[in-house]
């Protein structure tokens, strides 16, 4: 697909060519920690949906490099644009996997109330994780506006906006891409090209030649990385950053990686997805390649693994056991937030409609007079 060779920092050995990450032996243990900890929420959400407590999830096992390379470079006063495939982003900078379990329950202690989809997060704190949208490439246009509106207010803040091969055929890609390079946003768009849109082979999303070579049709550089080596994620994350910051404006990136499991748990890859594609980038696998440069910098062994593995494990479940017991929102929660001031026919109707739920006892109707 990209005839280019990618960039590549830990070798196929675990060692590395030339470049210091900078990372001190605590982050680099909490890069591998949030990797675990992606997959490992991954197995349990998948469970929890086939056991049918939760209704929907995202799998990311295989791109969690790519998510935790890039989120490692970003300050708390940045703002991460994601795809509905990047919840790592927000574990990686200390979001609680109950804060995450909340929203896959949709209950009460729900950031978004219950009112979004199971794994479209969105969190104010500990960094600016914005709402995530399940209409492809919307977020795009967005990121670039709160980018170019932090550049006029003179903020050093930089918008890292994430996004699939399968993103980049929506117009929000090629309006923010053409914005933010004519006024020189400062913008990171970080392709994530897994190799799939759904069913759909990254060989029927696009013509040309790969997506990094897009960039110099707006005026940007364009770089294509290896997105299963965290240390080259980095990398071209830093780079791209810090033109970003010096005010030269955008960048976009390509981080070749691939989606290991189903588009969601509602996909059946075997269908489509060739064995022997499958079997290729078992051999890539982001988090064994990590393990193997850690090895070698004397951080990780078998044992090592397993017991971080067994501790998340724990963790996480915890955090769905804890989350499954809390009630679901209020049913006149679905106003909060919606009206500064309620218009007196939406307060009447919104009544009508709960006094109807008490009645007839087929909903929550919440605890106390309309609106709370
Ligand atoms: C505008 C729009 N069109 C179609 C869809 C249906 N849809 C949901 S995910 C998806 C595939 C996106 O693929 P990609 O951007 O490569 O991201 P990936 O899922 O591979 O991470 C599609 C087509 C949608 N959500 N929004
Ligand atoms: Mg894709």
């Amino acid at each position: 697909m990209s005839p280019n060779e990618p960039l590549r920092v830990i070798e196929p050995d675990g060692g590395v060519n030339g470049y210091d990450s900078r990372l001190t032996e605590d982050q680099l243990i909490h890069c591998y920690r949030t990797m675990v900890s992606v997959r490992v929420f991954d197995e349990i959400c998948l469970k929890l949906q086939r056991s049918g407590r939760i209704a929907f999830s995202i799998p990311n096992k295989g791109v969690e490099a790519t998510q935790i390379g890039a989120a490692s470079v970003m300050k708390t006063s940045d703002w991460l644009f994601p795809s509905y495939r990047d919840f790592g982003m927000a574990l990686y900078h200390g979001v609680t996997p109950l804060r995450m379990m909340q929203n896959m329950f949709g209950n009460a202690e729900d950031q978004a109330k219950g009112r979004q989809m199971p794994v479209h997060f969105s969190f104010e704190e500990p960094i600016r994780f914005y709402s995530i949208s399940s209409p492809i490439g919307t977020h795009i246009p967005q990121s670039v506006g709160a980018a170019y509106a932090a550049k006029l207010r003179g903020e050093d803040t930089v918008c890292l906006t994430s996004f699939g091969d399968g993103g980049t055929s929506s117009m929000g890609f090629h309006s923010g891409l053409n914005f933010a390079g004519v006024w020189k946003a400062p913008v990171v768009f970080l392709c994530q090209n897994n190799g799939w849109a759904i069913s759909c082979p990254v060989e029927e999303q696009t013509a040309s030649e790969g997506f990094a070579i897009k960039a110099r049709g707006y005026g940007m550089p364009g770089v294509l990385i290896d997105g299963n080596d965290l240390l080259a994620v980095r990398k071209a994350t830093e780079e791209a950053v810090e033109r970003a910051r010096a005010g030269e404006g955008p960048t976009l990136i390509e981080a070749l990686t691939f989606r290991m499991g189903g588009h969601s748990t509602s996909d059946d890859p075997t269908r489509y997805v060739p064995k022997d594609m499958v079997d290729y980038w078992a051999k890539r696998d982001p988090i064994e390649r990590f393990e193997k440069y850690l090895e070698g910098v004397g951080l990780w062994s078998p044992e090592m693994g397993k017991a971080l593995y067994d501790e998340v494990t724990e963790e996480i479940k915890e955090a769905a056991r804890q989350a499954e017991k809390i009630s679901s929102p209020a049913l006149d929660t679905i106003f909060s937030d919606v009206y500064a001031e309620m218009p007196p026919h939406i307060r009447s109707q919104g009544q009508a409609a709960f006094d109807l739920a008490r009645t007839r006892g087929d909903a929550e109707a919440g605890d106390g007079d309309f609106p709370l």
